[in-house]
């Protein structure tokens, strides 16, 4: 756009000479607004290991509590957003816990995922016992009415949607992604289901399972889960070491820096994170094994 400066005769004073040079070596912008440019849904600074590792983003958060008495679909819950309205809209993610579980269980990547510029609800379902179909259907209620409903809608970009949920949610996130093809990512944390086999999804996909789990093996919940997925499909499978079950329940710098840099290449279309996920993770002390294909289209 800049170039049009060239394009007809002008008088070259020593100003505009002066941005010709400066037009020659960049925009002017700095250099978050230069990449902001190419990718309109790049939110944040550029990303770097500490950064996705870190316990907070560059984004301050607000949050803002939503009665089960004033839903239907869920059972209410907590979104946790962005407090500045300077960057424009974000991607949104639903969050769901597992069997017997609350928010709370799950409250933690709240401002964790915020931070780094999503909007996030981390929902209670309408019973503890709720099933992982149910949860599916409650996860793409929570985002309707997130998008429709909430104080925050304006916000958010609809979009550019995802969800995540822990054991019964995790099995849950992959139901609303077989239902609703149209959203961008999803993290099933911990997994559980009866169903094994997803070819259905188009979401991508990022499978975290936990090497000590006794409660949703790997061997028969996230392993066949993330095989079942497409090849064609941009998927990962993260199994976390030494750890279990219950692992997502808490601060995880694991699963924090994978579920960012999963979000933010898929709901946002930010290559910056690619370097996070391609090439392949190795293994260490944190993660027992590291799948996927790369690099991702
Ligand atoms: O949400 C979960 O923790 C699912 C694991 C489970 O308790 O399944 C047995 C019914
Ligand atoms: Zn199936």
């Amino acid at each position: 756009m800049r170039l049009h400066v060239f394009s007809r005769p002008v008088v070259r004073t020593a100003l505009a000479a002066a941005v010709a040079t400066a037009g020659l070596l960049g925009t002017g912008l700095a250099p978050g607004a230069q990449a902001a440019a190419d990718n309109p849904y790049e939110r944040g600074p550029a990303p770097s290991n500490s950064s996705i590792e870190a316990s907070r983003g560059s984004y301050a958060v607000s949050q803002t509590s939503v009665s089960s008495l004033s839903v239907s679909g869920f059972g209410g819950g907590t979104v946790y957003y962005p407090t500045s309205t300077a960057d424009g809209t974000f991607g949104a993610v639903v969050i769901s816990p597992g069997f017997t579980a609350y928010q709370s269980s799950i409250a933690w990547l709240g401002p964790r995922l915020a931070s780094q510029g999503f909007v996030v609800f981390t929902i209670d379902t309408n019973t503890t016992l709720d099933q992982p179909d149910s949860r599916g259907r409650q996860l793409l209620s929570a985002l309707d009415y997130l998008t429709q409903s909430s104080s925050v809608r304006n916000r958010i970009d609809s979009s550019r949607l995802g969800v995540m949920g822990h054991s019964m949610g995790g099995g849950g996130t992959l139901e609303a992604a077989k239902s609703r093809t149209s959203l961008k990512a999803a993290i099933p944390l911990t997994g559980w289901n009866t169903d094994k086999t997803w070819p259905e999804l188009k979401t991508p996909t990022l499978v975290v399972g936990a090497d000590g789990d006794t409660v949703a093996s790997v061997s028969s919940h996230s392993e066949p889960f993330y095989e079942s997925l497409p090849s064609s499909l941009n998927k990962a499978y993260l199994e976390l070491n030494g750890a279990t079950h219950f692992t997502p329940n808490s601060s995880n710098t694991t699963i924090a820096k994978y579920s960012i840099s999963w979000l933010k290449r898929f709901i946002d279309n930010d290559t910056r994170y690619e370097q996070f996920l391609c090439p392949l993770p190795r293994p260490s002390l944190t993660i027992e094994e590291y799948r996927g294909n790369c690099p991702h289209t």
